[in-house]
C-alpha cells in the first residue's frame, strides 16, 4: 500500500515538473474546475462562460473585459490528450440555434482550452506587450468526489458501514433478498452482477429517500465505466454463504481496483491539478423539493467539500505536497427562476448551504464566495396586479408546453434559518407556504456582434475566479 502511494507521488511530481518546462514556455495557465451535482448546470454554465469571453460586451463586471485588456480570445486543443473535449459548439448550438434547447446532460469529466491575450490598457500599456492566458476548464461530477473518503477503508470495513447504514431500510429490501440468493462456494460473473445491480438499485433508492452517504460514487454516474468489473461489486456481510466462498475475495479484490483504477486516477489526474473552483448548486430546486431535499443537500455539500478539506485524506495531501485550490466559489445557479429583488436572498441561502464545511477548516485560506447566477437567462422581469398591489414575477416559455408563462416562485426568506432550520429537524414542508419550480426553455435569441448570450452575474463569476490572473 505504502509503495503504491509513493509512486503514486512521485508521478505527480515528475509530471509537474514536465508541465513547467514543456510546451507553455512561461504562458500563465489556470486550471478551473467545475463542479456540481448533476443536473446542477455545469454543462450551460461552461457553454455560456466560454461565449462570453469569446465574445465580452455583456461581461462588464468582468475587469479585464470593461477596460478592453482582454484582446482576444479563442479555442486551442486542450493539453490532456486522453480527456474527452467539452463539446463546446455543440452545446452553444442547442442553447443558442434557432430551435432553442438545453443540452444533453454528460455524465463523465470533460475539458476545454480557452486562451486569453491579454494587454493591459492605459498607464500600464506601453510596459508590457501583450501575454497569453490559458484557461483549462475542466467539467467533472460532483458525485466523484464523494469516494475520497472510501480511500481509507478496507473492503471489510466498507462492507461493515454501507451494510450497517442499511440496516432495517426498505429501499435495502432487494439488496437483502440478492444477498440470500448469492451462491454458497462457486460463483458465476451473473452472481455479481445480480448483487451489483442490486447494490446500485439501494444507492438510488436511498438518494431519492434523501441519504447522502451513497458510495462507490461512480455506481450512481459511471461514464464509460458502467458494466466493467471494477464496478461489479457490493458489501457482503462476512457470515453469509456468499462470504465463505470465493465470492467475498473477488469482490474484495474489485474494491481495491476501484480504488486504485477508478478513484485515485480521478483524483491524481483532475482534482490535484485545479488552482480554482466552482460548486454549482441547484438550490432552488431543492427548496422547491421541501425541507428533506435541503437537508440532503446541505449534507452531501459538506460530504463533497470535505475533498477540499487540506489534511481530510493523508493520500490526498501528499499527492497535492501543500498544493491547494486558491479560490473556491459557490454559486445557486438558475437564479433567472427568481425576480433580481431575490437574488441577494438566494446568495445568502448560499453561503449558509455550505457554513457549516467551510466552518470546519475554511479551505486552508482558499477564498471563498457565494453567488446567485444564471449562466444562461431563460426569463425577463415584470410585475402584475396582484391582490390590490403587485407582484414580481419572471416571465419565459415554459420547456415542457412551449407556452409562455409568468411565474412567481414565492418569496424567499430574508433570514437563510427559516429554511436551513426545519430542514436539519426534519420538517415535513415549509412553514411559511410552498415554493413553485417550473422548467423554462431557452428563449430564442438575436445576438448582436460582440454579444454573448444573456446571463445573470456570469461577469462576477468570472471575476471572482479568474479577475486577478487578467
Ligand atoms: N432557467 C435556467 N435553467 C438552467 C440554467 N442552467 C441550467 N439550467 C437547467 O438545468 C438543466 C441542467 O443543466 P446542465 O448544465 O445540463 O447540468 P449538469 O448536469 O450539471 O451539466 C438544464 O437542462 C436546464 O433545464 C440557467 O441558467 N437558467
Ligand atoms: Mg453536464
Amino acid at each position: 500500500m505504502i509503495i503504491a502511494d509513493m509512486a503514486d507521488g512521485l508521478t505527480r511530481g515528475v509530471e509537474r515538473l514536465g508541465a513547467g518546462v514543456s510546451g507553455t514556455f512561461f504562458e500563465p495557465t489556470i486550471r478551473i474546475g467545475v463542479t456540481g451535482l448533476a443536473r446542477a448546470g455545469k454543462t450551460v454554465f461552461i457553454t455560456s462562460l466560454v461565449a462570453n469571453l469569446l465574445a465580452r460586451d455583456r461581461m462588464p463586471g468582468l475587469a479585464a473585459a470593461a477596460e478592453g485588456a482582454i484582446r482576444t480570445a479563442y479555442l486551442q486543443p486542450q493539453p490532456d490528450d486522453t480527456v474527452p473535449r467539452f463539446e463546446f459548439e455543440d452545446h452553444l448550438a442547442a442553447l443558442t440555434g434557432p430551435d432553442p434547447h438545453w443540452p444533453d446532460s454528460t455524465r463523465s469529466v470533460s475539458e476545454l482550452r480557452l486562451s486569453l491575450r491579454v494587454q493591459p490598457s492605459g498607464l500600464l500599456s506601453g510596459l508590457s506587450g501583450p501575454r497569453t492566458v490559458h484557461l483549462d476548464i475542466v467539467d467533472y461530477p460532483g458525485e466523484w468526489l464523494l469516494d475520497l473518503g472510501l480511500l481509507e477503508q478496507s473492503y471489510d470495513e466498507w462492507s461493515a458501514r454501507s451494510l450497517a447504514r442499511i440496516e432495517g431500510r426498505e429501499a435495502a429490501a432487494p439488496f437483502r433478498a440478492a444477498l440470500d440468493a448469492a451462491p454458497e462456494g462457486r460463483w458465476e460473473e451473473p452472481d455479481a452482477q445480480a448483487l451489483a445491480r442490486a447494490w446500485t438499485a439501494t444507492l438510488e433508492a436511498r438518494r431519492r429517500e434523501g441519504g447522502s452517504d451513497l458510495s462507490p460514487g461512480r455506481f450512481l454516474l459511471p461514464g464509460e465505466l458502467e458494466g466493467s468489473p471494477v464496478l461489479t461489486f457490493a458489501p457482503l456481510p462476512p457470515e453469509t454463504a456468499a462470504a465463505r466462498g470465493g465470492l467475498r475475495r473477488e469482490m474484495a479484490r474489485r474494491f481495491d481496483a476501484y480504488k486504485t483504477r477508478v478513484v485515485k486516477p480521478f483524483f491524481r489526474d483532475h482534482f490535484a491539478r485545479i488552482d480554482r473552483q466552482i460548486v454549482l448548486v441547484d438550490a432552488l430546486g431543492a427548496i422547491h423539493r421541501g425541507p428533506a431535499a435541503v437537508e440532503d443537500l446541505r449534507r452531501t455539500l459538506a460530504d463533497i467539500l470535505g475533498a477540499f478539506r487540506p489534511g481530510r485524506n493523508a493520500w490526498l495531501s501528499r499527492l497535492l505536497l501543500g498544493r491547494r485550490v486558491e479560490k473556491i466559489l459557490f454559486a445557486a445557479t438558475k437564479a433567472d427562476h427568481l425576480h433580481h429583488t431575490q437574488h441577494a436572498r438566494m446568495a445568502a441561502i448560499m453561503e449558509a448551504l455550505v457554513a457549516d464545511a467551510k466552518s470546519r477548516a475554511d479551505f486552508a485560506g482558499a477564498r471563498t464566495a457565494a453567488m446567485a447566477i444564471a449562466s444562461l437567462r431563460a426569463t425577463t422581469e415584470d410585475q402584475v396586479p396582484h391582490e390590490g398591489g403587485s407582484l414580481d414575477v419572471v416571465r419565459g416559455i415554459l420547456a415542457e408546453t412551449g407556452r409562455r408563462a409568468a411565474f412567481h416562485p414565492g418569496e424567499l426568506p430574508q433570514d437563510p434559518g427559516r429554511l436551513l432550520v426545519p430542514a436539519r429537524q426534519g420538517a415535513e414542508a415549509w412553514l411559511d407556504g410552498d415554493y413553485g419550480a417550473m422548467r423554462f426553455a431557452p428563449q430564442p435569441l438575436s445576438l448582436k456582434p460582440g454579444e454573448g448570450p444573456p446571463h445573470i452575474r456570469l461577469d462576477r463569476a468570472a471575476q471572482f475566479l479568474i479577475g486577478d490572473r487578467l
